[in-house]
């Protein structure tokens, strides 16, 4: 069965997918939402008990491939979910009303490329004319501010913003499928390193409408992250917590109408920074899973 204390390739990850869904019928099942640009499926998880088209919460991991405690943790979640389904009062409660989407491997091409060439790959693998470097930023590629401070107009820089919004296929395959759902109430997007949990904006100083509410939720969400090992969170809204950044993913969801945007950013704060040892993975997981039921929550009785 599969190892959730190590790192595994993404043949290996995609396996655990149809896995999953081949021992839960009736709650999980796999969506196709799009290709990479080397053709790879971009997978996501549906969680679901009944229902159409039921409120919805969306996780992603590994949009910066070479952050692989996210995939692993995202991993985690997807069985997470299942084994607490029926256990865990809060959890089913939400789950008897909502649907929560997973993307794990939401950079593919990206994550390949790290563990066969690169394990410090961050874009995607799409090649730029007139460049011989490659790939494009995607969590600068999204239609927030896109191209201002905060990211790069030169396709060699690890914040390459693309030569437009949604140029990548691993982008414009999300936004098409939140644009689609129509009823997505919370979208977390999962990165790693410096624990911190975000939330818009990334492109402006100006609060957004919501900030009250997304600070003292994300102050209680990092207390219970807190509670398990005593890991340290710092949060706040992207550009004042840890630096501007343009064509973010949740300046995006938020505008979109998604008030609870969030980010994580998980372990560690650099001592290992993106080669995170093996043995912290389960933990950091664990722990994350209380912010995010903690999140998860409110958004369900606050609809
Ligand atoms: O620079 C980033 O993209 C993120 N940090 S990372 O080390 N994971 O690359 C932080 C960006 C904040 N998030 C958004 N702008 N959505
Ligand atoms: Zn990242």
């Amino acid at each position: 069965s599969y190892d959730y204390a190590r790192y595994h390739p993404i043949n290996e990850i995609y396996s655990f997918q149809d896995m999953l869904v081949a021992e839960n019928p009736k709650m999980v099942s796999k969506i196709v939402i799009g290709r990479s640009y080397e053709g790879r499926p971009l997978n996501v998880l549906k969680f679901s008990t009944g229902g159409t088209n039921r409120p919805a919460i969306w996780i992603d991991t590994g949009i910066h491939s070479r952050e692989w405690v996210t995939q692993a943790t995202g991993t985690w979640f997807a069985k997470k979910i299942v084994d607490d389904y029926g256990r865990d009062p809060a959890l089913t409660a939400i789950l008897n009303k909502m649907d929560i989407y997973l993307e794990i491997v939401t950079n593919p091409d990206g994550y390949y490329f790290s563990h066969t060439s690169n394990r410090m790959w961050r874009k995607t693998r799409k090649p730029n004319p007139g460049s011989n470097c490659i790939g494009v930023d995607p969590n600068r590629n999204w239609d927030a501010g896109f191209g201002g401070a905060g990211a790069s107009g030169n396709p060699c820089a690890e914040t390459y913003r693309g030569p437009k919004a949604n140029s990548e296929s691993e982008v414009k395959s999300i936004v098409d499928f939140v644009k689609s759902h129509g009823n997505i109430k919370a979208f977390v997007s999962i990165h790693a390193y410096s624990q911190m949990l975000l939330y818009p904006y990334g492109y402006t100083k100006t609060p957004c409408k919501d900030d009250n509410e997304l600070h003292s939720l994300a102050e209680r969400a990092i207390t219970d992250l807190a509670s398990l090992y005593g890991t340290r969170y710092r949060y706040g809204s992207i550009i004042k917590t840890i630096y501007q950044a343009s064509g973010g993913t949740i300046d995006w969801t938020y505008n979109h109408g998604i008030k609870y945007s969030y980010t994580f950013e998980l372990r560690d704060t650099g001592r290992y920074g993106f080669i995170l040892p093996a043995n912290q993975i389960i933990p950091t997981a664990t722990e994350t899973w209380l912010a995010l039921m903690t999140i998860m929550d409110h958004t369900y009785k606050n609809p």
